[in-house]
């Protein structure tokens, strides 16, 4: 998993509304209709007032990202629901967060992102929620995923998770991952949960040119360049950093879904907030 920057995240509470506008001009669908229906619930039946949020800092390994606590609350705030930053990181802040009435905790290290509901139990991971909620997103640009083939460029733990979701949508897979076995271990473990096939590909750009519909889950840079887009193509990419080059942002843009963590955080709310639906890791 890529280390955010706080160059990467800077932004994000401050331009959530201009973010999620962007959204649904690319996708018909707003920022928390996506998240709740990667999260399997009713945006209209997600009581946004019932809860109180917690981010609670971590220093532990490379320590506090500066504005990543502040750039998950600006997002949930986004979202409707109360939320607070505790003054404190680490085991301070849990016990600030639940002394201060939280009922859903949001911590991250250097290895895991989640989200804890205490009153339920529910837990939801940010790399199983961000690739259930760019399915979502993709679906949405893409009037359905049902039939239509994808290739999905990562097969780590945000490329696993949206490989499900694709599956379990009807679409038909492709995988590149540099490391061969990552695809044929992503392709076995498909074909044993959905009984449908994976082709894994061995030469990404070959495979760029022969899909209109890309899931860049990879952290690879600048892979996917102007001379492998067409004007159907839609891409998901919450790789950081992004896989398409520079000089193809300006033309891929308008059909691409990419943000560092505003998809991946409104799902794992739906998730760990919700009455029903999966959660977890
Ligand atoms: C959750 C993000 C998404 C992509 N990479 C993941 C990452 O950067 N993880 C590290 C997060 C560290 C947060 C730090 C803090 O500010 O509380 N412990």
């Amino acid at each position: 998993m890529t280390r955010l920057k706080s160059d990467d995240i800077s932004s994000v509470a401050s331009r959530i509304t201009e973010y999620d506008a962007e959204l649904q001009r690319k996708t018909g669908q707003s920022l928390s209709h996506i998240a709740a229906r990667a999260a399997g619930q009713d945006a209209g039946q997600f009581d946004t007032k019932r809860f109180k949020v917690a981010v609670v800092p971590l220093s532990c390994g490379e320590g506090i990202i500066g504005g990543f606590s502040e750039a998950v609350a600006g997002i949930i705030a986004h979202l409707g629901v109360e939320v607070f930053v505790t003054a404190t990181p680490d085991a301070a802040g849990l016990a600030e967060a639940v002394e201060r009435g939280a009922d859903i905790i949001f911590q991250a290290d250097d290895f895991r992102f989640v989200a804890v509901n205490l009153r339920t139990g529910k837990t939801a991971d940010n790399s199983v929620a961000t690739g259930r909620g760019y399915v979502a997103a993709l679906e949405a640009m893409c009037g359905g995923l049902e039939g239509k083939q994808v290739l999905l460029v990562g097969a780590g733990q945000v490329g696993r998770s949206a490989a499900m979701a694709m599956a379990a949508r009807g679409a038909g897979l492709s995988v590149f991952d540099v490391k061969q076995n990552a695809s044929y271990d992503l392709a076995s473990d498909v074909y044993l949960r959905f009984g449908c096939r994976v082709t894994v590909e061995t030469d990404l750009d070959a495979a760029l040119y022969r899909h209109r519909i890309v899931f860049d889950a990879s952290p690879a840079e600048g892979f996917l360049g102007i001379r492998h887009l067409t004007p159907e193509m839609r891409i998901a990419a919450p790789g950081i950093p992004l896989g398409i080059e520079p000089a193809a942002w300006a033309q891929a843009e308008v059909r691409t879904v990419h943000d560092p963590l505003q998809l991946g955080v409104a799902t794992m709310l739906y998730e760990v907030g919700g009455s029903t639906g999966q959660g977890g890791g």
